[in-house]
């Protein structure tokens, strides 16, 4: 039996911070109050003067991703690991399966790929194509296999992009069976369009990526996805939004009352779009992802999006390629491998640029790096909270602590760090994973395989109740 006393600290979660102490016993917590006792063999960790917090729940990873011809570099084991050392104790990842592909057979190899994991991880599952086939096997996956979200990309043309026709049947289908649909906000064929276009001007480097994918392409995916959502009445979930058009088609839904949640990457919080005029290739090229790192000025828009509620989580897309396979795009900037690393940084990077600035109280920081994401993908308070009974995932902050994030010293097998050289200040001194110290003070202590499998309920066993707007404003015929 392991168990574990979090002595002296000050307990936040998203409704409040508190002085308590914590007591965890074989993966759950079972005690969080003042002046606890614990059990003999039980291991003490002195918390005074931090934070104990939720472990950080990352809702957009892609873990060992076949994509654009090659295959990230971290796999399920290294990537979570590395999301250990940074406090993140769960991750949300996507099964994608290739158009026409089995989704139930896509499923179950993620499953076998993620067996490795160090960490709990879910899924997120990508309707790629549509056939009464794949309507079927959703309704399998909610009721079977735990699975309560469909992702959707509406960009990657030729490849994973999904039609209107698909949109419309998934979202239907996801509103029949209580799951939240989420897409990937950008219209693929303006991409497509553009990224000619570019290059036809002669402009073939990383600096063409931005100009192939502006604000508006990002805004007018998402406007469409949450019009067919209003008219569908189903919830929608945004990842990455980047830029102030896409988050204001958010706000301007949430203010007629629609169900629309938004996500923002860490790197889109404090970078922008001058990381794609770096004069070195290899630099330029490691930044290239989508929706790209935008101009200035859209990010502190973002922040304030975090902060008025209007967008709920951050994620990092971790999703590393190195020097070597962004090369492929060293003559075509359409080919160069789209995806930056940041599930190990996530957490530090947003204490430091929200925290510290006071955007963000330490609550609203446990709201957005994990409550929000628990909330809405049915496993709260399992995750994202500090509660007896709740998993055992914990990280003590110290928010005096500093650390230099770069390629270097990161757990990541990405030979890149987006958030090279920022010196942060507020980082994990431990790490907690299923009631195990896996992280202390800088000593990563994952095991490969001892993540979990986290199933995730449907919203709403009610089925019948999930109707379509039509169905609700217009319930007779008119007879003539
Ligand atoms: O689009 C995504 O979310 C995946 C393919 C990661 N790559 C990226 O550029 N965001
Ligand atoms: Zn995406
Ligand atoms: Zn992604």
């Amino acid at each position: 039996m392991t168990s574990i006393l979090i002595k002296g600290g000050t307990v936040v979660n998203a409704d409040r911070a508190f002085r308590a102490d914590v007591l965890t016993q074989d993966g759950k917590i079972v005690a969080v109050g003042e002046n606890l006792t614990a059990p003999a063999g039980t291991t003490t960790v002195d918390a005074g003067g931090q934070y104990v917090m939720p472990g950080g729940i990352d809702p957009h990873t892609h873990m060992q991703l076949p994509f654009m011809g090659t295959t990230t570099m971290d796999d399920f084991y290294t990537g979570t690991a590395a999301g250990l050392a940074g406090g993140n104790t769960t991750i949300i990842d996507f099964v994608i399966p290739d158009p026409q592909e089995n989704i139930l057979d896509a499923y179950r190899k993620w499953r076998g790929w993620a067996e490795k994991s160090a960490s709990d991880y879910s899924f997120h599952v990508a309707i790629t194509w549509w056939s009464e086939q794949v309507r079927q096997d959703m309704g399998t996956l909610v009721k079977e296999e735990g699975i309560n979200s469909f992702k959707h990309f509406m960009a990657y043309k030729n490849a994973i992009m999904c039609d209107d026709e698909t949109l419309v049947n998934s979202f239907k289908r996801s509103l029949e069976l209580g799951a939240m649909p989420t897409v990937h906000a950008e219209n693929g064929e303006l991409v497509y369009l553009l990224q000619k276009t570019v290059a036809e001007m002669g402009i073939k480097g990383p600096e063409g990526h931005p100009l192939s994918r502006p604000p508006m392409v990002e805004a007018e995916a998402a406007n469409r996805a949450i019009a067919i959502a209003d008219v569908l009445n189903v919830p929608i979930y945004v990842v990455h939004v980047s830029c102030v058009e896409a988050a204001e088609a958010i706000a301007r839904a949430r203010a007629r009352g629609q169900r629309v949640y938004g996500e923002v990457l860490a790197g889109h919080l404090v970078l922008d779009d001058s990381v794609y005029r770096h004069p070195d290739f290899a630099t330029a090229a490691a930044h290239v992802m989508s929706p790209p790192f935008r101009p200035k000025g859209n990010s502190e828009f973002l922040w304030r999006g975090l902060q008025s509620g209007n967008l709920h989580t951050t994620a990092t897309d971790h999703c590393t390629f190195c020097a070597a396979q962004k090369a492929a795009g060293k003559d075509d900037f359409s080919k160069i491998p789209n995806g930056c690393g940041g599930v190990e940084e996530r957490l530090a990077v947003i204490w430091d640029e929200g925290v510290n600035t006071g955007r963000l109280t330490p609550s609203e920081f446990v709201a957005v790096t994990s409550a929000n994401t628990a909330k809405l993908f049915n496993i709260y308070p399992q995750k994202g909270s500090v509660s007896v009974g709740a998993d055992a995932d914990l990280v003590v902050w110290d928010p005096a602590g500093t650390k230099t994030l770069s390629a270097k010293t990161q757990h990541s097998k990405g030979d890149f760090n987006i958030f090279e050289g920022r010196t942060v200040k507020g980082i994990p001194s431990h790490t907690v994973s299923q009631g195990e110290l896996v992280f202390v003070q800088g000593d990563l202590r994952a095991v490969k395989g001892k993540g979990r499998y986290i199933k995730r309920p449907a919203f709403s066993d009610n089925f019948a109740a999930n109707k379509l707007r039509a169905d609700t404003l217009a319930p007779t015929a008119v007879k003539r």
